[in-house]
């Protein structure tokens, strides 16, 4: 069956934008995938990490793979774009997180579903509540307000 499943997308090294836009296409070429809405590009202030600021995104995604088989996917996309992990929270040329796969829960050393962190991020939450509303309230949004995000 098909599964609405929602992508972060964040870079904060080399063409930053031009990175987000290619890997927005790349998913779309996933097999059994395809990208369903894109939010607009964000700039948005480091959280939690150092280096440049970044550009996040959100897509949806309709796909017939499950949560493991998609991160794999994902992450070779990651790995296509040139990511190195030499520390936690390094700047990267891209970064692709799996926020939900259709109603899953599940917590594996891999992935956690939902993601655990979105709710504390605003270059999560104010993309993915411009392409699904219905998921974000305004308190999640206002707890987030202070953090800086800018529309591009
Ligand atoms: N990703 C992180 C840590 N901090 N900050 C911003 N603004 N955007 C990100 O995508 C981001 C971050 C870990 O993946
Ligand atoms: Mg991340
Ligand atoms: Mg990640």
């Amino acid at each position: 069956a098909m599964t609405l499943a929602f992508v972060a997308l964040g870079a904060n090294l080399g063409d930053a934008p031009a990175t987000v836009r290619i890997a927005m296409a790349q998913i779309d070429m996933i097999p059994r995938t395809r990208v369903t809405a894109r939010s607009s590009l964000y700039r948005t202030a480091p959280f939690e990490a150092s280096g440049p600021d970044f550009i996040n995104a959100v897509v949806a995604i309709e796909t017939r793979l499950a949560p493991e088989a998609l991160l794999d996917a994902l992450q070779r996309l990651e790995q296509h774009a040139g990511r190195e992990r030499p520390y936690h929270h390094a700047p990267r040329t891209l970064d692709l997180d799996l926020l939900r796969h259709g109603d899953a829960v599940l917590a594996t050393p891999r992935l956690t579903l939902p993601h655990p962190r979105m709710n504390e991020r605003a270059f999560v939450l104010v993309p993915l509540s411009e392409i699904a509303p219905e998921l974000v309230s305004a308190e999640q949004l206002t707890a987030v307000a202070h953090q800086a995000i800018e529309r591009l």
